[in-house]
């Protein structure tokens, strides 16, 4: 049976988690916090990564790819090439423009560290830019590619209350204030599976703060 490794306080992590409970794909769940991981199955030490029956594979979005193509029950990518093109952008937007950018301010937000100014500043003025592109591209109608629940929600449920605590905590208000994220997350919190991720990243975020320094 599959096997997802890593921990589930990670976002990248639950990203895949999402889409595996969403599928309905069986799974185990093994854990391995940052720095306990195999080199051999995820070459840089990140999570997550999955066991498979051909082998390791990491890097969450090649990982959501994957189990798309091989589990097609249960689609999260729509059947129109271009409807998935579309889908995937607003993952890339997602991951890349904002939540690897707002990552940045993760250390003073949540992990008691500090930083700079200058950082703070010039993040700032990236998030608020990348946050008006990514306002371009999404619809919350009544999910956020569209009307079907796709990888982009695995990917936006994950990534985005990061972002909006992240600058809340950093600058004062959640730079994602301009867009119906409260209402979004609200409504794909009924979902059993967000219930689940949420439960669990819970539990574990706990039990990683309450680790002692290594
Ligand atoms: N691009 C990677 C990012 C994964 C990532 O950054 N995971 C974090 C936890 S949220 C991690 O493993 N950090 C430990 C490290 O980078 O050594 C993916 O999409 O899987």
């Amino acid at each position: 049976m599959l096997k997802l490794v890593g921990f589930a306080a990670s976002n990248y992590y639950n990203a895949v988690k999402l889409a595996l409970l969403e599928k309905e794909v069986p799974f185990t769940e093994e854990l391995a916090w940052a720095g306990e991981t195999d080199k051999h199955a995820s070459p840089l030490g990140k999570v997550p990564y999955i066991l498979t029956e051909h082998g390791p594979l990491s890097e969450s979005t090649v990982i959501l790819e994957y189990l798309e193509a091989r589990y097609p029950e249960h689609p999260l990518l729509p059947r129109d090439p271009f409807a998935a093109a579309k889908v995937r952008e607003l993952i890339r937007h997602c991951e890349l423009y904002l939540e690897l950018v707002a990552r940045r301010l993760y250390p003073q937000a949540f992990f008691g560290g500090t930083v700079s100014d200058r950082l703070k500043e010039i993040t700032k003025t990236e998030l608020q830019t990348n946050i008006a592109a990514f306002s371009r591209l999404v619809h919350f109608s009544p999910f956020i590619a569209g009307p079907e629940f796709t990888l982009a929600d695995c990917t936006a449920i994950v990534h985005l209350p990061l972002v909006g605590l992240a600058t809340k905590l950093v600058y004062g208000h959640s730079f994602l204030d301009g867009l119906p994220i409260k209402d979004y997350l609200a409504r794909v919190g009924t979902r059993a599976s967000v219930q689940q991720v949420d439960a669990e990243r819970k539990a574990n975020t706990k039990a990683m703060m309450s680790r002692p320094p290594h």
